[in-house]
C-alpha cells in the first residue's frame, strides 16, 4: 500500500527564479527579467506598469537569481544525493529563440538544456519540463503585444517542435504553461500582457488565454506525433475555495471561485468550453474571438495528466467585509481555522487531500503534484547550517495528506516535486528571503553572499522520506 513502487519523488524550479546568467549565450530578455523586485513588481506583474527593459534604478533579481547557470551541475548532484526520481524545472524560452520569431534556435542555448538532462541522466532523475513557466520573449510583446495576438500560438509552437525532437532521448513528460490561470492574476508575468488605459483587461485576458489553451492542445497534438512515449500534462494553481459560512451566498461565491481556475482545466482535459464559462464569457462580453478549427482543437487533444501546485486552500465570503489573508498570488478571506506562514498564506495539509479529491472526481486523470512547499525566512548558524523543522513539519503533514488521498481515497498521482529543492527567487515579491529550499544559498536580500550551497536539516529528512517511498516520514 502507500505510493506505488515508481511514485516520481522530486522537487520543482523555474529557469528564471533560479537560473540567472541571462546575458549568456546570446540569450534575450524575457518579461520575467524585467519584473523588479520592490514596490512596483505588482504594478508589472499585473500588466499595470509597462517596463520592459531594466533601469539603473530598480532591482531584477532574476538577473543572477541562484547562478544555476553556472551551477547546475553542483545542484543536480545535492538532487542525486537526496534520491531524486525527476526534476519539475522549466525552459527559458529566449536561450533557444532570443526575439522568439526566428526561423532557427540557438544551438547554445539548446546545448546548455541538454547538459543539464545529461547530469540528470547520471543520477538517474528523470526531467519534468515546464515549456513556460511564466515566461515570454520581451520582443514578442513589444511586437505582437504578448499572448493577445494569435501568433503567439505559431511561435510557441515552434519552440514546442524544437524541444520535443532534440531532446526526445531525455524528456518525455512534458507541462504547457505554468500556473495557466495565474493569467487572470498576474497577466504580464503569465502571457506578457501589458494593458493599455480603457482597455477592457478581462477581454483581453480571456482572449489570450484562449491562445495559450489552443497552443497547449496543439502542443499536447505535437508531442504525441514526434514521440509516442510522450505524456503531456496541464498545470494550474490549485487549492479548493472553502465556503466562509455554510450561508448559501457563500457557498455560491466559493464555488463560482473554483469554476474560474476550474475553467482552465476543464477546457485542458475535457476538451471544450465549460457551460457555465461560456455563459458568463458572454454575458460580460469577454467571450474570445475563436477560429472554426479551434473548438476541433481543443476537443482532439486534451491532455495526458493533470498537474498543479498546492500552497493553501482559499476561503471565499461574499460579503467584502472578511478580514483578508495572501495566499498564491491572490487573497481570499481569512480561514480562522488555520495558521499562517511568515508570509501570511494559509496551511492547510488537509485541504491538499480535499483538492487532490476534488480533481479526480472532476477529471479522472492521473494527477500529478507538481508544486508544494513553505516560504521562510531561514537563520543559518555560525556554519551556514539551518534547523528548518518548520519545513519539515509543513512538508510532512502534506505529505500525509497526499498519502491519505492515495492510500484511502484511491486517488491516481504519479508523484510530488517540492518546491523548491533550492532555495531561489520568490515569484511573487521577487524576494531571496522568502526561502523555500532543502539547500540554503548563501545569497542575502541585498545580493550579497557566496552563493555556496548548504544542506539544510530538511535535505536529510526528504533523503529518508525518498528511500523510504514515503512510509519514513
Ligand atoms: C507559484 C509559481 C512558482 C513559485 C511559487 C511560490 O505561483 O509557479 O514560480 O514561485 O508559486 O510562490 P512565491 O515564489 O511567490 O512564494
Amino acid at each position: 500500500m502507500g505510493f506505488s513502487k515508481d511514485f516520481l519523488w522530486g522537487g520543482a524550479s523555474a529557469a528564471n527564479q533560479c537560473e540567472g546568467g541571462i546575458e549568456e549565450g546570446g540569450r534575450g530578455l524575457a518579461n520575467v527579467d524585467v519584473c523588479p523586485a520592490g514596490e512596483d513588481r505588482s504594478a508589472v506583474i499585473t500588466g499595470h506598469k509597462k517596463m520592459l527593459r531594466m533601469d539603473g534604478y530598480h532591482k531584477y533579481p532574476a538577473a543572477e537569481a541562484v547562478d544555476f547557470y553556472h551551477r547546475f551541475r553542483e545542484d543536480i548532484r545535492l538532487f542525486g544525493e537526496m534520491g531524486f526520481k525527476v526534476y519539475r524545472m522549466s525552459i527559458a524560452w529566449t536561450r533557444i529563440f532570443p526575439n522568439g520569431d526566428e526561423e532557427t534556435p540557438r544551438e547554445e542555448g539548446l546545448r546548455f538544456y541538454e547538459d543539464v538532462f545529461k547530469e540528470c541522466q547520471k543520477y538517474g532523475i528523470q526531467p519534468l519540463v515546464t515549456i513556460s513557466h511564466f515566461d515570454c520573449p520581451v520582443y514578442l510583446i513589444e511586437q505582437y503585444g504578448g499572448w493577445r495576438n494569435r501568433k503567439m500560438i505559431d511561435f510557441y509552437l515552434r519552440l514546442c517542435q524544437t524541444l520535443f525532437t532534440r531532446y526526445k532521448d531525455y524528456v518525455t513528460n512534458w507541462l504547457t504553461f505554468n500556473e495557466i490561470n495565474m493569467i487572470l492574476h498576474a497577466p504580464f508575468m503569465g502571457a506578457g500582457l501589458c494593458f493599455e488605459e480603457g482597455e477592457d483587461e478581462e477581454k483581453v485576458k480571456y482572449q489570450a488565454a484562449h491562445h495559450e489553451l489552443v497552443a497547449s492542445a496543439l502542443a499536447t497534438k505535437l508531442a504525441h506525433e514526434v514521440n509516442p512515449e510522450n505524456k503531456v500534462g496541464c498545470m494550474f494553481a490549485a487549492g479548493s475555495a472553502y465556503p466562509y459560512s455554510c450561508k448559501p451566498e457563500d457557498v455560491w461565491e466559493a464555488l463560482q471561485t473554483d469554476q474560474e481556475n476550474y475553467f482552465f482545466v476543464d477546457v485542458q482535459a475535457r476538451g471544450y468550453y465549460p457551460s457555465y464559462a461560456v455563459k458568463r464569457l458572454e454575458r460580460k462580453g469577454v467571450f474570445p474571438q475563436m477560429q472554426p478549427e479551434d473548438q476541433e482543437i481543443l476537443r482532439r487533444y486534451p491532455v495526458d495528466f493533470i498537474s498543479f501546485s498546492y500552497y493553501n486552500s482559499r476561503c471565499i465570503a461574499a460579503s467584502e467585509e472578511q478580514e483578508k489573508a495572501e495566499g498564491n498570488l491572490f487573497q481570499s478571506a481569512k480561514n480562522p481555522y488555520l495558521k499562517f506562514s511568515d508570509w501570511g498564506w494559509p496551511i492547510d495539509p488537509l485541504g491538499l487531500r480535499i483538492t487532490l479529491n476534488e480533481i479526480y472526481d472532476r477529471y479522472q486523470k492521473p494527477m500529478f503534484v507538481v508544486e508544494n512547499g513553505l516560504g521562510a525566512v531561514d537563520c543559518p548558524d555560525g556554519e551556514g547550517y539551518v534547523e528548518d523543522d518548520y519545513r519539515i513539519d509543513y512538508l510532512r503533514e502534506h505529505i500525509r495528506a497526499m498519502r491519505a488521498a492515495v492510500e484511502e481515497d484511491g486517488v491516481e498521482l504519479m508523484g510530488y516535486t517540492s518546491w523548491a529543492p533550492i532555495d531561489l527567487i520568490s515569484a511573487g515579491t521577487g524576494e531571496m528571503k522568502k526561502r523555500y529550499g532543502f539547500v540554503y544559498v548563501d545569497k542575502q536580500e541585498d545580493g550579497s553572499g557566496t552563493l555556496d550551497r548548504i544542506k539544510k536539516k530538511s535535505f536529510y529528512w526528504y533523503q529518508k522520506v525518498i528511500k523510504t517511498n514515503g512510509e519514513e516520514l
